[in-house]
């Protein structure tokens, strides 16, 4: 734990009163910005830092992806998103669909407040396909502005429109109110349901007692009557109010996904939580039996767990595409940017590249890797083989938009010895903390090593993404950074420019490591060790834009590297991205 969390666990505890922090770059509470909710949106968005192949609307504010799912050929993404303004309110359920999952055509808002059980709000949630291949959505309604939460359904008006344009919510709603011990304030987002073995659905959805998280437990015969199971399906001292939790199972063997109600003894369970107060999620690995999911003894339940990405990534959801036999995982990318410079501009908020997701063969951490889909963008391509950086070397990777790539390396080495010894006062549960310490010019022993993204000619402004390794007693332990303490030369005021890192679970037997980056505009997102550590960063450089933009490989370690292979290509715009 970083001790800026340390900090804020400790007014966390040490104060209910206080509900807003922000941390992360992102607010913890929904902050009302009353004076910009009805403002007219912006005639012109201001298009420096948008995205080019990442999921973006026009205009406008957009937060967690909601209810994705794969029906009839068609891939449905919704989000919340606010209509009128480049902040946080007004929220609906937009919607947007694809038949790559690369190509997205927006449709109207498909949920929006019209009803009593949502007048104050569209929240999140997740879509189920029933049997008889019957989709519907559950998601959280606001009904007063005490903000009270409820839990209603949406079904499609038209099961034969094959874009499910429009969603009627019917009169029995809302399905689920809080019962007296719940904090009905804190009882949202509901997943996507499962069958049991008695033929009966599960639903789960987060909140919290005081300062315990809880992953609420419902069960239904017939997804209308829903009551509250006697134990929550999981719970955890001192996490604080959990949001859109995620739970669903993954094969022990092999990368294939399984459908969300797949319950047999070759599969292990997921538990993600995003975490209100750290704005982090975390998920551990676990048994699911008894409508209990007790998490693997060696997992870390709480907020030093594991973490999807440990960068900017939040409210993530997954769902199983049959089309392709895998699991997908979406997350948000909020702005790491202030909320004056996000109304400027017109705009926030992004959803990163959607990730297959399976279990490490280890069995001990979730394995994530962009959707194949994306290669589908590759332009031109440059490649480099055998090429030897020693201490201090840098090259320039030349004829891809480097603003705008899709990179993907592997470093070999000789030998391991030079790895810097671990302090043993470092704390291991913050890689942010050492990173922040140990950045891309503190000359190391092995690493650091990696790239150079984003990087303006002369290195005023580049946000390195790199390793360095460390020897800790027998063992050898990986950082991975991706550092934007240096990504802008602008000083704006109340921008966020974390050294996000986390380590990387890694064998070094085959002296061995490898790194992608899918880089676009103003996000970097990347997957260490073939998606064993993923980390994603907002950045906004003023010099390192469009054409201006490079791309280096860099060694500062006294350890000589190579370059085994890089394959960099330039990413084309999708031909359609909302418009
Ligand atoms: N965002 C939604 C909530 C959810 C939060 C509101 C997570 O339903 O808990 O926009 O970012």
């Amino acid at each position: 734990m970083n001790s800026l969390t340390t900090l804020i666990l400790w007014v966390f505890l040490s104060s209910s009163a206080l509900t807003t922090f922000i941390i992360n770059g992102v607010e913890a509470s929904h902050n009302l910005y009353m004076h910009l909710q009805s403002s007219r949106p912006p005639v012109n968005v201001n298009q420096l830092h948008r995205t080019g192949y990442h999921f973006q609307p026009p205009r406008n504010w957009i937060n967690d992806p909601n209810g994705p799912m794969y029906y009839n050929g068609i891939y449905h993404l919704f989000y919340q998103y606010n209509p009128k303004g480049a902040v946080w309110g007004n929220i609906v359920w937009a919607h947007s669909v694809s038949k790559d999952l690369i190509n997205w055509k927006t449709l109207p808002n498909a949920i929006y407040p019209s009803k009593p059980f949502d007048k104050y709000g569209c929240w999140s949630g997740s879509a189920t396909i029933l049997p008889g291949n019957k989709p519907v959505i559950l998601y959280t309604g606001i009904v007063d502005e005490k903000n009270t939460q409820v839990q209603n359904y949406a079904v499609p008006a038209n099961l034969s429109d094959p874009y499910l344009r429009e969603w009627i919510k019917p009169d029995n709603n809302p399905l689920i109110v809080a019962d007296k011990s719940i904090n009905k304030t804190a009882f949202r987002d509901p997943t996507t349901a499962w069958l049991g073995r008695d033929r009966h659905w599960r639903l789960s959805m987060g909140g919290r007692r005081r300062h315990r998280g809880i992953a609420y437990l419902y069960r239904s015969k017939d997804f209308i009557h829903w009551v509250k199971a006697k134990h929550p399906l999981h719970s955890t001292a001192r996490t604080g109010n959990w949001e859109c939790p995620d739970f669903f199972p993954v094969s022990v063997s092999g990368k294939n996904g399984l459908e969300t109600s797949v319950m047999d003894p070759n599969v292990k369970h997921v538990l993600k939580v995003s975490l209100d107060v750290t704005r982090y999620e975390y998920y551990t690995l676990g048994t699911y039996k008894n409508d209990k999911y007790i998490p693997d003894k060696n997992m870390i339940d709480g907020w030093n767990g594991l973490r999807y990405d440990y960068g900017n990534f939040y409210a993530s959801k997954s769902f199983f595409d049959p089309s392709k036999n895998r699991r997908i995982l979406w997350g948000w990318a909020n702005e790491s940017s202030s909320t004056a410079d996000d109304i400027k501009k017109g705009w926030a908020g992004i959803q990163l590249i959607p990730r297959t997701i399976w279990l490490d063969s280890s069995g001990k951490q979730l394995v994530q890797w962009p959707v194949e889909e994306v290669e589908t963008l590759r332009g031109k391509k440059v490649e480099l083989k055998n090429k030897k950086l020693v201490k201090g070397e840098r090259i320039e990777i030349k004829g891809i938009t480097a603003a705008q790539a899709d990179v993907d390396v592997t470093f070999l080495f000789d030998s391991l010895d030079k790895a810097e010894p671990f302090d043993p006062s470092w704390d291991r549960h913050d890689a942010q903390k050492l990173c922040g310490h140990k950045g891309s010019t503190v000359q190391g022993g092995l690493g650091p090593f990696g790239l150079l993204t984003l990087a303006s000619k002369n290195l005023e402004e580049y946000t390195p993404v790199f390793f360095r390794v460390f020897k800790d007693h027998d063992k050898y332990l990986v950082l991975m950074c991706s550092d934007a303490s240096r990504s802008t030369l602008r000083d704006g005021a109340g921008a966020y420019r974390p050294s996000f890192a986390g380590f990387v679970d890694v064998d070094l037997t085959e002296k061995k490591l490898s790194l992608r980056s899918l880089i676009d505009n103003s996000v970097v997102e990347s997957f260490g060790a073939r998606g064993k550590t993923c980390i994603s960063s907002r950045v906004y450089p003023t010099l390192a834009i469009y054409d201006n933009a490079h791309l280096y490989a860099f060694n500062n370690g006294t350890q000589t590297v190579k370059i085994d292979s890089l394959n960099a290509w330039s990413m084309n715009r999708p031909l359609q991205m909302n418009n």
